[in-house]
Protein backbone atom coordinates (compact mmCIF):
# COMPACT_ATOMS: atom_id res chain seq x y z
CA UNK A 1 0.00 0.00 0.00
CA UNK A 2 2.93 2.46 0.84
CA UNK A 3 6.04 3.18 -0.53
CA UNK A 4 9.03 5.16 0.01
CA UNK A 5 12.16 5.91 -1.67
CA UNK A 6 15.13 7.81 -0.36
CA UNK A 7 17.76 9.59 -2.25
CA UNK A 8 20.84 11.49 -1.29
CA UNK A 9 24.44 10.77 -0.18
CA UNK A 10 26.17 11.64 3.20
CA UNK A 11 28.10 14.78 2.38
CA UNK A 12 25.79 15.59 -0.56
CA UNK A 13 23.58 18.82 -0.09
CA UNK A 14 20.44 17.01 0.72
CA UNK A 15 18.33 14.28 1.57
CA UNK A 16 15.13 13.34 0.10
CA UNK A 17 12.65 11.27 0.19
CA UNK A 18 9.05 10.57 -1.66
CA UNK A 19 6.43 8.62 0.35
CA UNK A 20 3.45 7.59 -2.06
CA UNK A 21 0.36 5.73 -1.06
CA UNK A 22 -0.56 7.90 1.96
CA UNK A 23 -4.50 8.89 2.38
CA UNK A 24 -5.60 12.17 1.97
CA UNK A 25 -6.44 14.03 5.05
CA UNK A 26 -3.89 13.40 7.64
CA UNK A 27 -3.06 15.94 9.68
CA UNK A 28 1.10 16.48 9.44
CA UNK A 29 2.94 19.16 10.68
CA UNK A 30 7.13 20.08 9.98
CA UNK A 31 7.34 20.21 13.46
CA UNK A 32 6.35 16.72 14.74
CA UNK A 33 8.54 15.60 12.32
CA UNK A 34 11.30 17.26 12.99
CA UNK A 35 11.16 16.04 17.01
CA UNK A 36 11.57 12.62 15.47
CA UNK A 37 14.05 14.00 13.72
CA UNK A 38 15.92 15.63 17.15
CA UNK A 39 15.47 12.47 19.37
CA UNK A 40 17.50 10.63 16.44
CA UNK A 41 20.49 13.21 16.51
CA UNK A 42 20.75 12.96 20.51
CA UNK A 43 22.67 9.84 21.95
CA UNK A 44 26.01 9.76 23.55
CA UNK A 45 29.02 8.50 21.58
CA UNK A 46 28.18 10.36 18.19
CA UNK A 47 30.93 12.26 16.53
CA UNK A 48 31.02 16.09 15.87
CA UNK A 49 28.88 15.29 12.89
CA UNK A 50 25.92 16.04 14.92
CA UNK A 51 26.83 19.60 16.51
CA UNK A 52 27.46 20.21 12.80
CA UNK A 53 23.94 19.05 11.77
CA UNK A 54 20.38 20.52 12.90
CA UNK A 55 18.18 18.23 10.83
CA UNK A 56 15.07 19.76 10.10
CA UNK A 57 12.40 18.54 7.03
CA UNK A 58 11.10 20.56 4.27
CA UNK A 59 7.88 19.35 2.79
CA UNK A 60 7.92 20.24 -0.78
CA UNK A 61 4.94 18.46 -2.11
CA UNK A 62 1.64 16.37 -0.82
CA UNK A 63 1.10 18.12 2.38
CA UNK A 64 -1.78 21.35 1.83
CA UNK A 65 -2.90 23.24 4.53
CA UNK A 66 -1.81 21.16 7.73
CA UNK A 67 -3.05 17.93 5.72
CA UNK A 68 -2.06 14.87 3.26
CA UNK A 69 -3.26 15.73 -0.07
CA UNK A 70 -3.30 12.08 -1.07
CA UNK A 71 -0.53 12.94 -3.99
CA UNK A 72 3.12 11.78 -3.40
CA UNK A 73 4.25 13.72 -0.36
CA UNK A 74 8.29 15.05 -1.28
CA UNK A 75 10.33 15.70 1.74
CA UNK A 76 13.99 17.34 2.33
CA UNK A 77 16.97 17.51 5.35
CA UNK A 78 19.40 19.64 3.93
CA UNK A 79 23.01 18.02 4.91
CA UNK A 80 25.13 20.86 6.67
CA UNK A 81 28.35 18.90 6.72
CA UNK A 82 28.02 19.13 2.67
CA UNK A 83 30.24 19.07 -0.45
CA UNK A 84 33.56 19.25 1.28
CA UNK A 85 34.87 15.78 0.55
CA UNK A 86 33.53 15.73 -2.79
CA UNK A 87 37.00 16.82 -4.71
CA UNK A 88 39.11 15.40 -1.78
CA UNK A 89 41.62 12.84 -3.19
CA UNK A 90 40.41 9.14 -4.00
CA UNK A 91 40.01 6.64 -0.87
CA UNK A 92 41.36 3.51 -2.18
CA UNK A 93 41.63 1.18 1.66
CA UNK A 94 38.52 -0.24 2.28
CA UNK A 95 37.74 -0.30 6.13
CA UNK A 96 36.76 -4.16 7.34
CA UNK A 97 33.14 -4.05 8.26
CA UNK A 98 32.01 -1.29 6.24
CA UNK A 99 30.22 -1.70 2.74
CA UNK A 100 33.18 0.17 0.93
CA UNK A 101 35.36 -3.33 -0.07
CA UNK A 102 32.06 -4.71 -1.27
CA UNK A 103 30.49 -1.68 -2.85
CA UNK A 104 33.41 -1.18 -4.96
CA UNK A 105 33.75 -4.70 -6.11
CA UNK A 106 30.34 -4.42 -6.97
CA UNK A 107 30.16 -1.22 -9.11
CA UNK A 108 33.95 -1.38 -10.02
CA UNK A 109 34.91 2.02 -8.21
CA UNK A 110 38.57 3.10 -7.55
CA UNK A 111 37.25 5.78 -5.41
CA UNK A 112 35.74 4.22 -1.98
CA UNK A 113 33.77 7.33 -1.14
CA UNK A 114 31.71 6.44 -4.01
CA UNK A 115 30.21 3.64 -2.02
CA UNK A 116 30.73 5.12 1.73
CA UNK A 117 28.72 8.26 0.61
CA UNK A 118 25.46 6.27 -0.20
CA UNK A 119 25.63 3.08 2.15
CA UNK A 120 26.46 5.85 5.33
CA UNK A 121 23.98 5.87 8.08
CA UNK A 122 23.57 9.68 7.50
CA UNK A 123 20.25 8.07 5.11
CA UNK A 124 18.62 7.34 8.28
CA UNK A 125 17.68 11.05 9.11
CA UNK A 126 15.07 10.69 6.60
CA UNK A 127 13.69 7.33 7.14
CA UNK A 128 13.23 8.65 10.30
CA UNK A 129 11.30 11.57 8.96
CA UNK A 130 8.83 9.09 6.70
CA UNK A 131 8.94 7.06 9.86
CA UNK A 132 7.19 9.90 11.66
CA UNK A 133 4.59 10.24 9.04
CA UNK A 134 3.44 6.57 9.36
CA UNK A 135 3.02 7.01 13.00
CA UNK A 136 1.41 10.46 12.31
CA UNK A 137 -1.06 8.06 11.03
CA UNK A 138 -0.93 4.96 13.54
CA UNK A 139 -1.69 8.03 16.38
CA UNK A 140 -5.09 8.32 15.01
CA UNK A 141 -5.91 4.80 15.85
CA UNK A 142 -4.18 4.46 18.80
CA UNK A 143 -1.25 2.83 17.82
CA UNK A 144 2.22 3.91 19.30
CA UNK A 145 5.41 3.26 19.25
CA UNK A 146 8.69 3.64 21.21
CA UNK A 147 12.31 2.20 21.94
CA UNK A 148 14.38 1.17 24.34
CA UNK A 149 18.65 0.36 24.10
CA UNK A 150 19.08 -2.93 26.67
CA UNK A 151 23.21 -3.28 26.04
CA UNK A 152 25.47 -1.63 24.83
CA UNK A 153 29.05 -3.71 24.20
CA UNK A 154 29.78 -5.47 27.10
CA UNK A 155 27.08 -3.79 29.43
CA UNK A 156 23.56 -5.38 29.78
CA UNK A 157 20.48 -3.43 31.29
CA UNK A 158 18.24 -4.83 33.70
CA UNK A 159 14.81 -4.04 31.92
CA UNK A 160 12.15 -3.70 34.90
CA UNK A 161 8.80 -5.60 34.75
CA UNK A 162 6.35 -2.70 33.43
CA UNK A 163 4.40 -1.55 30.53
CA UNK A 164 6.37 -0.74 27.60
CA UNK A 165 5.01 2.93 27.73
CA UNK A 166 6.82 3.31 31.03
CA UNK A 167 9.82 1.82 29.84
CA UNK A 168 10.15 4.39 26.72
CA UNK A 169 9.26 7.41 29.12
CA UNK A 170 12.63 6.31 31.25
CA UNK A 171 14.85 5.58 27.93
CA UNK A 172 13.36 9.17 26.46
CA UNK A 173 15.37 10.66 29.98
CA UNK A 174 18.48 9.10 29.40
CA UNK A 175 20.99 9.87 27.00
CA UNK A 176 21.91 6.61 25.95
CA UNK A 177 17.77 5.82 25.63
CA UNK A 178 18.05 3.34 28.18
CA UNK A 179 15.65 2.48 30.87
CA UNK A 180 18.01 1.26 33.40
CA UNK A 181 19.92 4.20 35.26
CA UNK A 182 22.51 1.87 36.75
CA UNK A 183 23.58 0.38 33.70
CA UNK A 184 22.69 3.71 31.78
CA UNK A 185 26.16 4.88 33.95
CA UNK A 186 28.00 1.88 33.32
CA UNK A 187 27.13 2.03 28.99
CA UNK A 188 28.82 5.68 29.03
CA UNK A 189 31.40 4.70 30.77
CA UNK A 190 32.12 2.07 28.52
CA UNK A 191 31.77 4.35 25.46
CA UNK A 192 34.18 6.72 26.66
CA UNK A 193 36.72 3.68 27.46
CA UNK A 194 36.34 2.44 24.02
CA UNK A 195 36.77 5.86 22.59
CA UNK A 196 40.19 6.30 24.49
CA UNK A 197 41.30 3.02 22.85
CA UNK A 198 40.06 4.30 19.09
CA UNK A 199 37.53 1.38 19.04
CA UNK A 200 33.70 1.08 18.78
CA UNK A 201 30.51 -0.39 20.08
CA UNK A 202 27.33 -1.58 18.79
CA UNK A 203 24.75 -2.84 21.16
CA UNK A 204 21.03 -3.91 21.29
CA UNK A 205 17.83 -2.39 21.40
CA UNK A 206 14.16 -3.04 21.44
CA UNK A 207 11.14 -1.67 19.76
CA UNK A 208 7.70 -1.80 21.05
CA UNK A 209 4.32 -0.94 19.77
CA UNK A 210 0.94 -0.71 21.98
CA UNK A 211 -2.43 -0.47 20.93
CA UNK A 212 -1.97 -2.77 17.52
CA UNK A 213 -5.03 -4.40 16.72
CA UNK A 214 -5.10 -7.74 16.25
CA UNK A 215 -5.15 -9.02 12.50
CA UNK A 216 -2.36 -6.77 10.86
CA UNK A 217 -0.67 -9.45 8.43
CA UNK A 218 -1.54 -12.97 7.48
CA UNK A 219 -0.38 -16.49 7.61
CA UNK A 220 -1.48 -17.16 4.06
CA UNK A 221 1.85 -16.50 2.52
CA UNK A 222 5.42 -16.08 3.74
CA UNK A 223 5.84 -12.08 1.98
CA UNK A 224 2.75 -11.05 4.38
CA UNK A 225 3.68 -12.62 7.32
CA UNK A 226 4.38 -9.26 9.78
CA UNK A 227 6.83 -11.06 11.75
CA UNK A 228 9.05 -11.56 8.12
CA UNK A 229 7.54 -7.80 6.97
CA UNK A 230 9.05 -6.55 10.03
CA UNK A 231 12.44 -8.31 10.82
CA UNK A 232 13.33 -7.34 6.92
CA UNK A 233 12.27 -3.23 7.62
CA UNK A 234 14.24 -3.68 10.71
CA UNK A 235 17.41 -5.18 9.55
CA UNK A 236 17.74 -2.95 6.18
CA UNK A 237 18.76 -0.46 9.33
CA UNK A 238 22.84 0.48 8.46
CA UNK A 239 24.90 -2.34 10.79
CA UNK A 240 21.85 -3.89 12.16
CA UNK A 241 23.03 -7.84 12.00
CA UNK A 242 19.91 -9.81 13.85
CA UNK A 243 16.86 -9.29 14.81
CA UNK A 244 14.28 -11.25 17.21
CA UNK A 245 10.33 -11.34 17.78
CA UNK A 246 10.02 -11.31 21.32
CA UNK A 247 12.64 -12.76 23.20
CA UNK A 248 12.60 -15.57 20.67
CA UNK A 249 16.67 -16.73 21.16
CA UNK A 250 16.04 -17.21 25.03
CA UNK A 251 12.31 -19.42 24.05
CA UNK A 252 14.75 -21.09 21.81
CA UNK A 253 16.22 -22.55 25.17
CA UNK A 254 13.06 -23.30 26.93
CA UNK A 255 10.19 -26.15 26.23
CA UNK A 256 6.76 -25.09 24.85
CA UNK A 257 4.92 -25.10 27.87
CA UNK A 258 7.63 -22.23 29.50
CA UNK A 259 7.05 -20.20 26.11
CA UNK A 260 3.81 -19.79 24.75
CA UNK A 261 1.27 -17.41 26.29
CA UNK A 262 -1.55 -18.78 27.47
CA UNK A 263 -5.55 -17.56 26.25
CA UNK A 264 -7.61 -16.86 29.63
CA UNK A 265 -10.98 -15.31 29.63
CA UNK A 266 -11.34 -12.25 31.86
CA UNK A 267 -14.76 -10.33 32.27
CA UNK A 268 -15.71 -11.58 29.39
CA UNK A 269 -12.50 -10.83 27.08
CA UNK A 270 -10.13 -12.47 25.82
CA UNK A 271 -6.55 -12.03 27.50
CA UNK A 272 -2.78 -13.32 27.38
CA UNK A 273 -0.94 -13.43 30.82
CA UNK A 274 2.13 -13.26 29.12
CA UNK A 275 3.93 -11.67 25.47
CA UNK A 276 6.51 -14.00 25.17
CA UNK A 277 5.46 -14.28 21.02
CA UNK A 278 6.07 -10.53 20.82
CA UNK A 279 2.69 -9.78 19.88
CA UNK A 280 2.90 -12.18 16.62
CA UNK A 281 1.32 -15.38 16.30
CA UNK A 282 1.23 -17.19 12.75
CA UNK A 283 2.60 -14.03 11.63
CA UNK A 284 -0.28 -11.96 12.38
CA UNK A 285 -0.90 -9.67 14.68
CA UNK A 286 -2.52 -10.41 18.34
CA UNK A 287 -3.70 -7.65 20.09
CA UNK A 288 -0.15 -8.04 22.22
CA UNK A 289 2.21 -4.97 22.17
CA UNK A 290 4.55 -5.56 19.27
CA UNK A 291 8.52 -6.45 20.74
CA UNK A 292 11.12 -6.10 18.06
CA UNK A 293 14.69 -6.78 19.55
CA UNK A 294 17.62 -5.69 17.03
CA UNK A 295 21.62 -6.29 17.76
CA UNK A 296 23.73 -3.63 16.11
CA UNK A 297 27.48 -4.60 14.88
CA UNK A 298 30.32 -2.05 16.64
CA UNK A 299 30.96 1.16 14.37
CA UNK A 300 33.35 -0.11 11.26
CA UNK A 301 35.17 3.09 11.00
CA UNK A 302 38.02 2.94 13.90
CA UNK A 303 40.53 5.23 14.91
CA UNK A 304 42.82 1.95 16.14
CA UNK A 305 43.09 0.73 12.42
CA UNK A 306 42.51 -2.73 11.26
CA UNK A 307 44.09 -4.56 8.84
CA UNK A 308 43.25 -3.90 4.80
CA UNK A 309 44.86 -4.12 1.99
CA UNK A 310 45.53 -0.62 -1.02
CA UNK A 311 43.08 -1.69 -3.73
CA UNK A 312 45.36 0.12 -5.84
CA UNK A 313 49.01 -1.05 -4.75
CA UNK A 314 47.31 -4.25 -3.83
CA UNK A 315 49.73 -3.73 -0.82
CA UNK A 316 48.95 -4.58 3.44
CA UNK A 317 47.74 -0.69 4.65
CA UNK A 318 46.01 0.93 7.14
CA UNK A 319 42.35 2.27 6.48
CA UNK A 320 42.27 6.50 6.82
CA UNK A 321 40.56 7.84 9.72
CA UNK A 322 39.44 11.74 10.31
CA UNK A 323 36.27 10.39 12.45
CA UNK A 324 33.23 8.54 13.41
CA UNK A 325 30.88 7.82 15.91
CA UNK A 326 31.73 5.77 18.43
CA UNK A 327 28.45 4.32 19.01
CA UNK A 328 25.13 4.95 17.51
CA UNK A 329 22.92 2.41 19.29
CA UNK A 330 20.78 4.99 20.70
CA UNK A 331 20.23 6.44 17.30
CA UNK A 332 19.49 3.35 16.11
CA UNK A 333 16.55 2.63 18.68
CA UNK A 334 14.93 5.70 17.50
CA UNK A 335 15.70 4.49 13.39
CA UNK A 336 14.11 0.92 14.55
CA UNK A 337 11.09 2.24 15.98
CA UNK A 338 10.70 4.47 11.85
CA UNK A 339 11.15 1.23 10.17
CA UNK A 340 7.99 -1.20 12.42
CA UNK A 341 5.98 2.22 12.52
CA UNK A 342 6.27 1.98 8.48
CA UNK A 343 5.36 -1.48 8.47
CA UNK A 344 2.69 -1.16 10.90
CA UNK A 345 1.11 1.82 8.84
CA UNK A 346 1.55 -0.26 5.59
CA UNK A 347 -0.25 -3.48 6.78
CA UNK A 348 -2.98 -0.99 8.53
CA UNK A 349 -3.74 0.59 5.47
CA UNK A 350 -4.31 -2.93 4.09
CA UNK A 351 -6.57 -4.17 6.35
CA UNK A 352 -8.59 -0.77 6.31
CA UNK A 353 -8.31 -0.10 2.61
CA UNK A 354 -9.40 3.86 2.10
CA UNK A 355 -8.00 6.55 0.25
CA UNK A 356 -8.93 9.32 2.75
CA UNK A 357 -8.41 9.56 6.69
CA UNK A 358 -12.57 10.02 6.59
CA UNK A 359 -12.56 6.78 4.80
CA UNK A 360 -10.09 4.55 7.04
CA UNK A 361 -12.07 5.62 10.25
CA UNK A 362 -15.40 4.61 8.97
CA UNK A 363 -13.68 0.96 8.02
CA UNK A 364 -11.90 1.12 10.98
CA UNK A 365 -15.22 1.58 13.16
CA UNK A 366 -17.32 -1.61 11.52
CA UNK A 367 -14.04 -3.95 11.72
CA UNK A 368 -14.13 -2.49 15.53
CA UNK A 369 -17.94 -3.79 15.82
CA UNK A 370 -17.29 -7.04 14.32
CA UNK A 371 -14.53 -7.59 16.75
C1 LIG B 1 28.51 7.63 9.07
C2 LIG B 1 29.63 8.38 9.38
C3 LIG B 1 29.57 9.63 10.15
C4 LIG B 1 28.28 9.64 10.94
C5 LIG B 1 27.14 9.41 9.95
C6 LIG B 1 27.17 7.99 9.50
O1 LIG B 1 29.56 10.77 9.32
P1 LIG B 1 30.90 11.60 9.03
O2 LIG B 1 31.79 10.65 8.30
O3 LIG B 1 30.49 12.79 8.20
O4 LIG B 1 31.44 11.99 10.39
O5 LIG B 1 28.15 10.81 11.70
O6 LIG B 1 25.89 9.63 10.54
C7 LIG B 1 25.30 10.84 10.40
C8 LIG B 1 25.86 11.90 9.85
C9 LIG B 1 23.95 10.87 10.94
O7 LIG B 1 23.30 11.95 10.90
O8 LIG B 1 23.51 9.82 11.44
C10 LIG B 1 28.65 6.40 8.27
O9 LIG B 1 29.68 6.20 7.64
O10 LIG B 1 27.69 5.58 8.26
Amino acid sequence: MLRFLTAGESHGPTLTAIVEGLPAGLPLTEEEVNHQLRRRQAGYGRSERQQIEHDQVIFLGGVAKGKTTGGPLALQIQNRAAVQTREAAPVTIPRPGHADLAGALKYGFDDLRLVWERASARETAVRVAVGAIARRLLAEFGVRLGSYVIGIGAVSATIPACPEEELWGLAETSDVHCPDPVAAEAMRQHIEEVRQRGDSLGGVFVVSATGVPPGLGSYTHWDRRMDARLAGAVISIPAIKGVEIGPAFENARRMGTQVHDEIWIEHGRLMRPTNRAGGLEGGVTNGQPIIVRAAMKPIPTTARPLRSVDLTTREPATPPYQRADVCAVPAAAIVGEAMVAWVLADAFLEKTGGDSLSEIRAHWEAWQRNE
